[in-house]
């Protein structure tokens, strides 16, 4: 890996940086912070996409320390930091472990998963991938060069097809074949009437019936570039499928990467990873800390 993983991140960060950093600046170490100061602060958070809350949070925290003598920039930094909550994993307890990857149309989940397997592979773990997105020819192609970058497997059948039974025999295929890992890439969008949800409802219970447990993990992607508007799409995901975390991707490319922050209030699943680009070494594991310095580092 050419870059530290906090280089990264915070190369990904840098345009959302931008908005929060500036006016941190004007905060300075002095213990009176005017109110105009305060004003550019909360443009400059809800620019990022903090939300009018977790915005109103942070001024009051400013403004209670600085009353106190205390440091603006560090009750900055304890707010950010409260609000994003401890770094998550998933425990592994089942050989294959299953990972569904849901989300809107345009997301990144094809993506992810492809950026998945590469870490799988890293961590030294045999890797299944299934085509269960029959949506579009173009994703099955998608996945195979995905397969053929990341050393993973392959499920897939043609266009059309239906989803559940190639989960189905993916399922079959990585418990004879002492598979670690598999990742479900599924359709943000289907052919029939069939409602979405209620199809992604349907593989949850497919892949119940073939592995104990399955699917130990299903994450929800969002497209940072969209902010809080996506987050109102996302939620509909809540209903249909129990969430385990919630990818972010495409943070290299806006300045709304302070989504993050309200992820976990809004939906009420963790962030897991984070998206930072289109190569295959481009997802990387969310760590609170880090991202948190990444938001406020000059
Ligand atoms: N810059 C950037 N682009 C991304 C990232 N993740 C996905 N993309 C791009 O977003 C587009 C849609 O991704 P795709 O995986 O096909 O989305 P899907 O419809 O949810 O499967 C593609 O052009 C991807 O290369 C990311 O983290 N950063
Ligand atoms: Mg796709």
């Amino acid at each position: 890996m050419a870059l530290s993983i906090f280089k990264k991140l915070a190369r990904g960060l840098s345009r959302t940086r931008e908005s929060i950093a500036s006016t941190l600046g004007g905060l300075g170490s002095e213990a009176a912070v005017d109110e105009e100061t305060l004003e550019d602060l909360e443009a400059g958070l809800l620019a990022a996409d903090l939300g009018p809350e977790l915005t109103a949070e942070v001024i009051e925290a400013v403004r209670e320390q600085t009353a106190t003598d205390g440091s603006a920039v560090a009750a900055v930094r304890s707010t950010l930091r409260a609000a994003l909550g401890q770094e998550q994993t998933c425990e592994r307890w089942s050989s294959p472990h299953v990972v569904f990857v849901v989300g809107v149309n345009g997301g990144g989940k094809t993506t992810t998963v492809g950026k998945l397997a590469a870490l799988e592979r890293e961590a030294g773990r045999k890797a299944m991938i299934v085509a269960a997105d029959t949506f579009r020819a173009a994703a099955i192609e998608q996945l195979e060069r995905w397969s053929e970058r990341s050393g993973a497997e392959l499920v897939k059948q043609r266009e059309g097809a239906d989803p559940a039974a190639v989960v189905f025999d993916a399922l079959k295929a990585a418990t004879s074949r002492g598979i670690d890992t598999v990742l479900v890439d599924t359709a943000g969008r289907l052919h029939t009437k069939v409602n979405l949800m209620a199809e992604l409802e349907k593989l949850g219970r497919i892949a119940a019936r073939e592995v104990e447990g399955a699917p130990h993990e299903v994450l929800l992607v969002v497209d940072a570039t969209t902010g809080q508007n996506g987050l109102t799409q996302a939620q509909e995901f809540t209903r249909a499928a129990e969430l385990t975390g919630v990818v972010l991707t495409k943070l290299d490319g806006t300045a709304k990467g302070g989504v993050a922050l309200v992820i976990q209030r809004k939906l009420g699943v963790p962030v897991r990873y984070v998206g930072v680009g289109e190569g295959l070494d481009d997802l990387l594991a969310f760590d609170p800390d880090a991202y948190v310095e990444g938001l406020l580092a000059v």
